[in-house]
């Protein structure tokens, strides 16, 4: 761990590099996701990470804390089994939009239901990334994808009202806004019950180049440009990042 960087305590600096992409979010949010552990001192014998199958997915490997990759969509009841065995633990899923929203999406329902004390941080690429850029529950109407290419006719799922809807904590920011998103995950780490973040992330090889970015720093102006700030709403519009009451 180097002492400019203390966060790195929270990783295995041994497994790197990555196997991301150039310009992906994924390694932005695991480097903020270690600076709110770090914020919040959490002890890493006490705080387990837990992902299911995706590019996202592969975040778990990297943290140096007990940590276990799921099959895809099981992320959720593999980390309320951890906290059914130990409810001291501190249980982080870090997973994909199509692991959570899609094929996990079940478990996603009935875990905000059961107020069960999980932070979920869904990193939401609108796109399945892992396996070339297929639609994702999570794209937006009328964008093209591998899938949809005459544009995606299905509306996206809401994860905001599935989660609110059911009594859980929910906000919502993006890896340009890396202020907000650290305040984002330090509320949901605090929260006592069920908490879900969505991160608005960028997938440049497998969505960003085929919607006409040139690259990763072109999505992220994107996110700049497009989302607005609303903290504090009871309930976000689409294009809004904040944390909600
Ligand atoms: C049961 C099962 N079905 C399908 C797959 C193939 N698969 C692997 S990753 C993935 C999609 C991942 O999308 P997402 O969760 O959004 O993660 P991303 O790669 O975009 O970060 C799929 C369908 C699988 N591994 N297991
Ligand atoms: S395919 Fe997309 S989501 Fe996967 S590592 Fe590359 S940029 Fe990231
Ligand atoms: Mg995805």
């Amino acid at each position: 761990m180097s002492d400019l960087f203390p966060y790195q305590t929270y990783l295995k600096l041994s497994r790197f590099p990555t196997p991301w992409c150039p310009g992906c979010g994924n390694g932005q949010v695991l480097k903020t996701v270690c600076q709110a552990f770090l914020e919040l001192n959490l002890p890493k014998g006490q705080t387990t990470v837990v992902s299911g199958i995706g590019c996202s997915g592969r975040s778990a490997g990297f943290f140096d804390l007990d940590t276990v990759h799921t099959a895809h969509g099981r992320a959720l009841p593999v980390a309320e089994g951890i906290k059914l065995a130990n409810e001291k633990l501190n249980v982080i899923v870090l997973s994909g939009d199509g692991d959570l929203l899609g094929i996990g999406g079940n478990h996603l329902l009935h875990a905000a239901r059961r107020n069960t004390a999980l932070k979920v941080i869904c990193l939401n690429n609108e796109i399945y990334g892992m396996t070339g850029g297929q639609k994702a529950p999570t794209t937006r109407l009328g964008v093209k994808t591998i899938t949809s290419p005459e544009g995606n006719q299905e509306r996206p799922v809401d994860a905001q009202a599935l989660v609110k809807g059911h009594g859980g904590f929910y906000a919502r920011s993006t890896t340009y806004h890396h202020g907000h998103l650290k305040k984002a995950l330090l509320a949901a780490l605090q929260h006592t019950g069920f908490a879900f973040v969505e991160v608005k992330t960028q997938c440049i090889t497998n969505n960003g180049r085929r919607l006409g970015f040139k690259d990763a720093y072109e999505m992220l102006m994107y996110f700049k440009n497009t989302f607005k700030v609303n903290d504090g709403a009871p309930r976000l519009a689409e294009n809004d990042i904040g944390v909600t009451t």
